[in-house]
């Protein structure tokens, strides 16, 4: 039998709300097994002695160890590479996933990796380890200099890869936050987006939508409920409702299948793709929760960002989610370099407005290559965690407010604990007060009920 290929998931740098089944990871393994490479998949964020593990790896000489990076686990993947080339100088170390591909050269820049793989991973993986480091799609070091082999063409046919590898992982031991039923899982139908928000990376996916055939996505769905016993799946496509007529026959399928599990739609649907007939559709088919995103409740803001749909289409949303009782969050980001505190301020009555289930604040943090990072030159924040994001000292304020304003409202309260029941309530609401516990002792923040 060949040497094995080892791909691991690395452990966040530090706690996050949810530890979900890493579908990138998943869709390499399974790509590579159906190949008949001889692949092991490990996610480090549920194995509790990942250290000892990484050192049973090693012992066994795989031919190469491929991780999945991103933000959040960006450090632990440097500190894992850093392990395993100490005690194996000539194991070979792969990075990918969006942070590698944003910004390869931070990676690179440490002697214990040896390629960065840029966009989606499935060919460019296989070729790497049957062909060598010349194959498109990789970023190398060079006589002392970094170099880009070539771009790797996205995958044309979703159909034709195989389901992510989550028989190989524990599904028991995920969750989301925003969680109704166990075991949960993920399932991405589509990839790609053709929209502009200049936020937003799109290096790894691209710019053109791509779908599975209605077919295979409720293949799939079926597989993970009857063959792994999943009772809730989160949709995490970037896109989902992007064709209409497709979502129809996903919705039509499933409700022919009479599958026990319900969905939900956690990435955030864009305003401007839904009809209410489509949402009548995904609710007579399960799904019970979608987050709206439109980042903003404030008009210049939303065009400087170049959400392309309105407020008064997110509002006309909303309206119809509360019709037809679904469970409906909405996405905020605040900090963009110019938004001002009246910008803030209208979001927040923009809130009032829309009465979300959830309030989700992110504080808005740039990634390289993207048009807002280039335009305003964020190159600063490269030395800021993702997590602790510099932000102006009020908006910091009003962010841990709004959180306390929001939770300590018994008439939130109340709406969530019935939507949601009173588990969920009581694990989310710890994590978003303990989340922002240092601001309200170091700030003395008023809770206006
Ligand atoms: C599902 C999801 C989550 C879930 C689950 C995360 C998980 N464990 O997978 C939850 C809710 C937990 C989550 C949390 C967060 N997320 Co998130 N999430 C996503 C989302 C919507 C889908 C991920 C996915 O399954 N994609 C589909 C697969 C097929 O694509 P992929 O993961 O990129 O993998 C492909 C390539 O990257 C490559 N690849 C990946 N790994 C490797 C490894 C090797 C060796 C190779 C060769 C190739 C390779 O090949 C894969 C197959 O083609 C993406 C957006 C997106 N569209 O991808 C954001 C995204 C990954 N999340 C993001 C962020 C910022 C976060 C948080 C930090 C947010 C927060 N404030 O806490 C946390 C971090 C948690 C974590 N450690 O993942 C960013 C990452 C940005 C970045 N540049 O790193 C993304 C890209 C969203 C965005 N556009 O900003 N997230
Ligand atoms: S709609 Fe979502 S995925 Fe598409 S460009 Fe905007 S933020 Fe990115």
């Amino acid at each position: 039998m060949s040497r094995k290929v080892v791909i691991i998931y690395p452990p966040n740098n530090t706690e996050l709300f949810s530890i979900s089944p890493p579908l990138g990871a998943l869709y390499l393994t399974s790509y590579l097994r159906e190949k008949n490479v001889n692949v092991e998949f490990f996610d480090f964020n549920i194995i509790k002695y990942w250290i000892k593990k990484a050192h049973q790896i090693v012992d066994e000489e795989p031919q190469i160890i491929a991780l999945s990076s991103n933000v959040a686990n960006f450090s632990n993947t440097i500190y894992l590479a850093k392990i395993i080339k100490e005690l194996n100088s000539d194991l070979k170390i792969v990075v990918g996933g969006p942070y590698p591909s944003c910004i390869p050269e931070k990676y690179l820049n440490y002697e214990y990796i040896d390629f960065v793989c840029i966009g989606e991973g499935e060919s460019t993986l296989y070729e790497l380890i049957n062909k060598g480091s010349q194959v498109n799609g990789l970023m190398r070091k060079k006589k002392g200099s970094i170099h880009f082999t070539g771009k790797r063409e996205l995958i044309q046919d979703l159909d034709k890869i195989p389901f992510p590898a989550l028989d190989l992982v524990n599904i028991k031991k995920y969750n989301y936050i925003f969680q109704r039923k166990k075991p949960l899982s993920n399932i991405i139908t589509s990839r790609g987006c053709p929209y502009n928000c200049t936020f937003c990376f799109h290096g790894v996916h691209g710019y053109r939508w791509r779908a599975r055939s209605p077919k295979n996505v409720v293949d799939e769905m079926k597989w993970q409920v009857n063959e792994l016993g999943v009772k809730e799946m989160c949709v995490w496509d970037d896109n989902f409702t992007f064709n209409g007529k497709r979502v129809e026959k996903i919705c039509d399928l499933l409700k022919q299948e009479k599958l026990d599990f319900i969905w939900q739609c956690p990435n955030g649907l864009r305003v401007d793709k839904v009809t209410k007939k489509v949402l009548k559709n995904m609710k007579n088919a399960g799904c019970y929760s979608i987050v709206l995103a439109p980042e903003t409740g404030d008009p210049y803001i939303i065009k400087k960002i170049q959400k392309g749909f309105s407020l008064e289409e997110t509002e006309q949303v909303f309206q119809w989610c509360k019709e037809l009782d679904f469970f409906t969050p909405i996405y905020i980001m605040i900090g963009f370099p110019f938004e001002n505190l009246n910008h803030i301020q209208n979001t927040l009555n923009f809130l009032k407005k829309v009465k979300p289930d959830i309030i989700s604040i992110h504080k808005f943090y740039p990634f390289p290559n993207t048009p807002i990072y280039e335009e305003y030159n964020l190159k600063s924040y490269e030395n800021e965690g993702y997590q602790t994001a510099k932000i102006e000292k009020d908006f910091q304020k009003i962010y841990a407010n709004t959180y306390l304003t929001f939770y300590l409202n018994p008439k939130n309260l109340i709406n969530i604990t019935s939507k949601m029941g009173l588990k969920y309530l009581l694990n989310s609401s710890y994590k978003y007060l303990s989340r922002n516990f240092k601001e309200i002792i170091k700030r003395k923040i008023r809770v206006s009920l």
